[in-house]
């Protein structure tokens, strides 16, 4: 893809009422000049900078829209930092898709999936996680995941990484120092003083690498399966998570004869749930038999299960089975409302942390909804903190595993060799922001984006 010509394309989604094309490189302007007029007459090069005009898109021979609003940003004060051109016209199918021929055949090329941000970030508009941020905004499926993706945006991990490096590019310039005036007797720290500020620095890092379960769980939601023995109430459970009558509840068991899933989002946290066909011991129907199979491969899968059990029936019969005590789960004992509180009492004496509720009344579901949101983030979840993606917590650990690498060399006073190390981990921190970029790297983040982004 070459990096300066002049791309078009849709940014919005296909269908909906108004359609934005979008434009950008030193060209628009003059390539969209004479497509569009605006009802005074004017032309695009004649308008003011960021103002949004009313006109027509086409000419006499094939008006594509006769009331199609322009504006045009000039760089550097634009998404891409070129110049950049928007087009907003009719949607539906057809109207928006004439109009991007009609540009592509004034010689604008069609854009990649994510060009329009790879250029802002080549362009220094933003920071490498502040373009990801970009996708993470469009594709997060839930509030958390949405302030998350703002919070980066805004420049919050960019921001800490970059304090880091700071940080470690004053070490790396003491020790370098060290190097190059062996004889001098400048105002240095100790070898065991910078060996303190470099511990502490990849302290940092590890910590910063260690929010990646939280962001992985925002970014990507969390499969928890609902499991048990038949007519416990896990299909209950589910819809009272949904809020919905999503699955069959009968008192007959083994309605539920097939995984059933839906989303919600609990505690903030974005659930995948999956409802599964009850699991017991005796059974001679071949199509239970199957759906027991699918319940076992989907907790098996999954981040964290629910075993569901009947308080009202004996808890020796409804035993979690060895295949389950792999996973992470939770023990969640439902139909408290037929329970009496000395019944409730016995239940939490033996079985320790089990969680009580009831699927009808909605009892003990706030508790248990915590738990779960806890279970999966390993910790109380915090709005306000920043949660790195698994490609920075890589980097993270790789630049904490380098310092750790050069503490008994600045120990040693073998600066030459400590300060590879830190180069390296300085190195590292680098591709997170994009100050150092590695060959295939840039695609392999936009492309992974919607096109016109
Ligand atoms: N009293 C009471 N009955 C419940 C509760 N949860 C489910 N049930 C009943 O238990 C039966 C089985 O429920 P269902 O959700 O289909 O169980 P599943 O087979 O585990 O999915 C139905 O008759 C439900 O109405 C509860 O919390 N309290
Ligand atoms: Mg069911």
């Amino acid at each position: 893809m070459k990096e300066n010509d002049t791309i078009c394309a849709l940014a919005t989604a296909p269908g909906g009422a108004v359609a934005v094309i979008r434009i950008s490189g030193a060209e628009a302007v003059a390539r969209c000049n004479n497509l569009w007029r605006s009802l005074k007459g004017q032309r695009l090069d004649k308008l003011p900078p960021r103002y949004l005009a009313l006109g027509s898109f086409g000419n006499v021979d094939a008006l594509l829209d006769p009331s199609c609003l322009a504006v045009v940003m000039p760089g550097p004060h634009s998404y891409t930092g070129e110049d950049v051109v928007e087009f907003h016209c009719h949607g539906g199918a057809l109207c928006a898709r004439a109009i991007l021929q009609a540009l592509m055949k004034s010689g604008i090329r069609l854009a990649e999936p994510g060009e329009f941000s790879k250029r802002a970030f080549l362009n220094g508009k933003m920071d490498l996680t502040q373009a990801e941020a970009v996708s993470d905004m469009i594709s997060a499926g839930s509030m958390a995941a949405l302030k998350l993706a703002g919070r980066q945006l805004q420049g919050a991990i960019g921001n800490r990484v970059a304090e880091l490096e700071t940080q470690l590019a004053d070490i790396r310039a003491e020790v370098e120092s060290r190097l190059d005036f062996p004889e001098e007797e400048l105002d240095w720290r100790t070898p065991e003083e910078l060996r303190d500020q470099l511990l502490q620095t990849a302290e940092a890092l590890d910590k910063l690498a260690a929010t990646r379960t939280e962001g992985e769980v925002l970014r990507g939601g969390v499969a928890l399966v609902i499991a048990g023995p038949p007519n416990v109430g896990k299909s209950s459970l589910l819809n009272q998570m949904l809020g919905r009558d999503r699955a069959i509840v009968s008192e007959r068991p083994g309605t539920t004869r097939d995984t059933i899933e839906a989303s919600a989002q609990i505690c903030g946290v974005p659930f995948r749930l999956v409802d599964t066909a009850g699991i017991r011991a005796s059974h001679e129907d071949a199509i239970e038999v199957a759906g027991m199979e699918r319940s076992r491969a989907s907790a098996e899968s999954a981040d964290l299960v629910l075993w569901v059990m009947d308080g009202t029936r004996p808890a020796a019969e409804q035993q979690l089975p060895d295949w389950c005590l792999a996973s992470k789960q939770l023990l969640v004992i439902n139909k408290s409302d037929l329970l009496t509180e000395e019944q409730k009492n016995d239940l939490h004496n033996s079985l320790p942390g089990c969680m009580l509720i009831s699927a009808r009344t909605g009892d003990g579901l706030e508790t248990l909804y915590k738990a779960m949101a806890e279970a999966v983030l390993g910790h109380a979840h915090n709005e306000g903190e920043i949660a790195v993606a698994a490609r920075h917590a890589e980097l993270l650990s790789h630049a904490s595993a380098e310092l750790r690498n050069a503490l008994p060399l600045l120990q040693e006073e073998l600066w030459e060799l400590a300060a590879v190390h830190i180069r390296e981990a300085l190195s590292a921190l680098g591709q997170i922001t994009g100050k150092v970029v590695l060959p295939d790297l840039l695609d392999a983040i936009f492309s992974k984006f919607c096109l016109g982004k």
